[in-house]
């Protein structure tokens, strides 16, 4: 044993320190916590809380309650309650199945063009003045969280302002997101807890007292968490002060279509900023309006001046990526790819799209009524009056808490519910629940 270890410390050769007793496998150890005797050289981390929306999921899951209902995370369930495969989808990847000469080849850096192309007519319309000009470029990122990312990359390393601002509340992942690419965060104003509507006056003191060229990030329809959207006429009133102030609109696009049923009625903001010819960002998820959570498939799209900027900044962005996740996966893009480009297969997905849309309308309007009719106090009018997957219920954290523990109802600590994880059978319970929180917790 004893002459092994001296074989293999003079294998180790010229790196290994001097000996200090002459005792091989001190050397080989030299300290009693290194190596495989000691504790492990993490053992000093701390327990990190689970996320708080992804969470809420993990808890849900060990919860054995018949009875528990998700409202966590922002995932659709159908009636029955279960998770849906849109029909489309499924007619897509038969398709792509079928077709023999489909290999698994990388993909470029920038990913599949043709769902680049797709993407960008798809938020910007595909009469966008933008992109007949090919003054837009398109890269395919790991869903919205992706985009938004190699976005705020982009911007850190090329950008001469580094300070992003975010609506206040936002989804909890953006300033994270933003400040680990290396941005700091700011946020402006923009709901009000007292009306449960847009705060605009705040929103437009915020930004006009916000550095030339800050970086503004802007939930493109359906906000997250709050369900309050400004109206069209607000939104032009937000483009002019922030072009009269050189701020560089961020959209984060991640219900396309969910919001109205309509993708081009909520497309409409993104639209009025490329309208007036300025440059912007725009991250785009397809995991809700295709239903493709889990296939990761986004893309992020640079508006520019001219296309000779855009051709730039693309191999910029090609440099972000790289040493990032080299490029990305091909089955979900290809999936979005091959539905977009069909003109039949895109009518079909409108139509299972809006089909969503009206579910979850319909489940406020049921929600609603089921509050009403128990006399629940309070002024509810805000569930049928929000927009999107979400409604932002003024539920404090003491109430969530307790209809966790005594209902089983799951949701964030902020009161946000999905309206899309809830059916006919389980509002009842939502209500019951809601009804008792209010009562019984201050
Ligand atoms: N942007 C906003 C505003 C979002 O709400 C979400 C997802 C994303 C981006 C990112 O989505 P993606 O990366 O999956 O495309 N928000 C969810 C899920 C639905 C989550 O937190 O990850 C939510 O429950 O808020």
């Amino acid at each position: 044993m004893e002459r092994r270890l001296g074989v293999l410390s003079r294998h180790l050769g010229s790196h290994s320190p001097p000996m200090a007793s002459g005792n091989p496998s001190e050397m080989l150890f030299p300290s009693p916590t290194a190596g495989f005797h000691g504790d492990s050289v993490f053992a000093n981390l701390v327990q990190a809380p689970e996320d708080p929306i992804l969470g809420v999921t993990v808890a849900y899951n060990k919860d054995p309650s018949p009875v528990k209902v998700n409202l966590g995370v922002g995932a659709y369930r159908t009636e029955e309650g279960k998770p849906l495969v849109l029909n489309v989808v499924r007619q897509a990847e038969q398709l792509l199945v079928n077709d023999r000469s489909r290999v698994k080849e990388y993909l470029p850096i920038t990913g599949l063009a043709d769902f680049n192309k797709l993407s960008s007519k798809l938020i910007f319309g595909s009469d966008s003045p933008a992109i007949r000009e090919n003054r837009v470029t398109t890269v395919q990122c790991l869903s919205g969280t992706g985009s938004l990312r190699v976005g705020a990359e982009f911007l850190a390393k090329h950008y001469h302002q580094r300070v992003i601002y975010i609506p206040h509340p936002t989804w909890g992942n953006h300033p994270k997101v933003f400040t680990l690419a290396g941005l700091s965060v700011k946020t402006y104003r923009y709901y009000d807890p007292a009306t449960r509507g847009l705060n605009f006056q705040g929103l437009l003191e915020d930004l006009g007292s916000a550095p030339s060229g800050a970086i503004v990030l802007l939930h493109a329809c359906a906000h997250n968490p709050t369900g309050v959207d400004p109206t069209i006429e607000q939104w032009e009133q937000i483009r002019q002060l922030m072009r009269s102030k050189a701020l560089l609109p961020f959209f984060d696009s991640a219900y396309q279509g969910f919001a109205s049923g309509s993708l081009d009625a909520d497309a409409q903001p993104v639209r009025l900023f490329v309208a007036d010819g300025g440059e912007l960002l725009a991250a785009q998820s397809y995991a809700k309006n295709m239903g493709l959570y889990g296939e990761r498939v986004g893309a992020l799209s640079i508006v520019c001046k001219s296309a000779d900027v855009a051709a730039k900044v693309e191999s910029q962005l090609k440099l972000v990526i790289r040493p990032m996740y080299s490029n990305p996966p091909i089955h979900g893009a290809s999936i979005v790819a091959t539905i977009l480009k069909d003109s039949e297969l895109y009518r079909e997905w409108t139509i299972e799209l809006k089909a969503m849309a009206d579910r979850i309308i319909s489940m406020r309007h049921q929600l609603f009524d089921a509050l009403r009719a128990r006399g629940t106090p309070g002024d509810w009018t805000h569930i049928i009056k929000q927009i999107g997957m979400f409604t932002f219920t003024g539920l404090n954290t003491q109430q969530v808490a307790f209809m966790t523990q005594e209902y089983h109802i799951y949701m964030t600590s902020d009161g946000r519910i999905s309206m899309a994880g809830l059916s006919s059978r389980t509002v009842p319970h939502l209500a019951d629940a809601i009804h008792a929180a209010v009562t019984r917790i201050n």
